[in-house]
């Protein structure tokens, strides 16, 4: 393989850290499972528009390859190689209050957090056989959770398409995977071993075999951040009981993409920002300064619509839980303080 030649217009941290000089030093090497750097970059050579452009294919990826991820990990997360990543899912260290208790502009809060199951490659280089194993071991352990946690699973596979639909508009379910899981290796034999579980009241949800093997998710109207929070760490304590997730200590959780790893969290709300709408710089001035990003009312790769915005989270490592949705809350009354200032 040739160093790739990148477009002029490409702006994904795989162009700005892949020198030739990286390149040339891991070109060659492989994980212990035969995981390539030609892998874990095609995403970013076949979708010009990638923000990060690499996939790891196993928890090894992150050492064979770390000339090359380690700088796209701290760009991303504004983590230092020399820290070690700390967990805190203690709802008695989130003092915050509900940011918007009159519900005037936040919609829903979802918080989720990524998981992968120890001793099993990553989405991009799992076999299908290794693939069903995961799904039967987080299906039973689905299955063992109790009271309000109980639900069903739902294979994607056996599930009808008004369901699916249904689903995916009631933003429950994961679209089929896009252009960057496809290159990436992250959809084949799709939808083999995918499917969602969720509770009865329908305010929990696991997605299973998606980008990673598990996204473990509480959601729920209105902007109760903290409860939402408790329902998550709640399920996360029955759930780790059952399953032994991959997780080291400088990194972390382990995710199939970098921007996952740490506490591989994106706590979000669904905010309507109508007078901010109109100001895009400002609204993308406030989420910088208070380490947001901004995402489309279908999540990733979707649009803003009628000033309804996906607000989230963008460090996930070298924060703890806590901190991550300390992030998000004091960005949301931010948010809210500005736009009552431009009604
Ligand atoms: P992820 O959050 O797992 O990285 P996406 O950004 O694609 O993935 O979002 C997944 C789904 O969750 C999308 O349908 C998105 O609209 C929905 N979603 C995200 N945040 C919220 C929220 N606060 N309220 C309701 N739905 C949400
Ligand atoms: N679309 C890929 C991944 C970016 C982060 N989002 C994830 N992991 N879903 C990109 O390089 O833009």
């Amino acid at each position: 393989m040739d160093f790739p030649n990148f477009k002029p217009d490409n702006k994904s941290l795989l162009k700005k850290y892949l020198s030739e000089a990286v390149f040339r030093k891991l070109i060659n090497k492989k994980t212990t499972l035969g995981y390539t750097l030609s892998q874990a970059i095609n995403s970013g050579l076949v979708n010009h528009d990638s923000g990060i452009g690499v996939y790891a294919g196993d928890e090894e990826s992150y050492d064979i390859f770390s000339d090359l991820l380690d700088p796209i990990i701290e760009d991303y997360h504004g983590f230092r190689k020399e820290d070690n990543h700390q967990s805190n899912l203690s709802l008695a260290d989130l003092e915050l209050e509900n940011p918007d208790a009159g519900g005037e502009y936040i919609l829903s809060t979802r918080i989720r957090v990524g998981r992968n199951l120890k001793g099993f490659p990553l989405g991009s280089m799992i076999s299908d056989v290794e693939r069903k194993e995961v799904a039967d071991k987080v299906k039973n352990a689905l299955s063992l959770l109790e009271g309000d946690l109980s639900g069903n699973y739902y294979s994607l596979k056996n599930m009808s398409d008004t369901v699916k639909e249904e689903m995916i508009n009631d933003h429950f379910l994961f679209k089929q995977g896009d252009r960057f899981m496809e290159a990436s290796g992250l959809n084949r034999n799709w939808p083999e071993g995918r499917g969602i579980f969720h509770n009865h009241k329908k305010d929990f949800l696991v997605w299973v075999n998606e980008e990673d093997q598990m996204r473990i998710i509480a959601m729920q109207t209105g902007a109760d951040i903290k409860s939402v929070f408790q329902r998550l760490a709640t399920a996360l304590e029955q759930l780790e009981k059952e399953l032994v997730f991959s997780y080291i200590d400088r990194l972390g959780y382990i995710s199939s993409c970098p921007t996952n790893l740490g506490t591989a969290m994106r706590a979000s709300v669904h905010i309507s920002l109508p007078q901010l709408s109109n100001n895009k710089e400002l609204l993308e001035e406030i989420t910088k300064n208070n380490h947001l990003q901004i995402r489309g009312v279908h999540g990733e790769h979707s649009e803003s619509k009628d000033a309804i915005f996906d607000i989230s989270n963008q460090r996930r490592l070298g924060v703890t839980e806590v901190e991550a949705v300390k992030d998000l809350y004091r960005g949301v009354v931010e948010l809210i303080r500005v736009e009552k200032s431009l009604e």
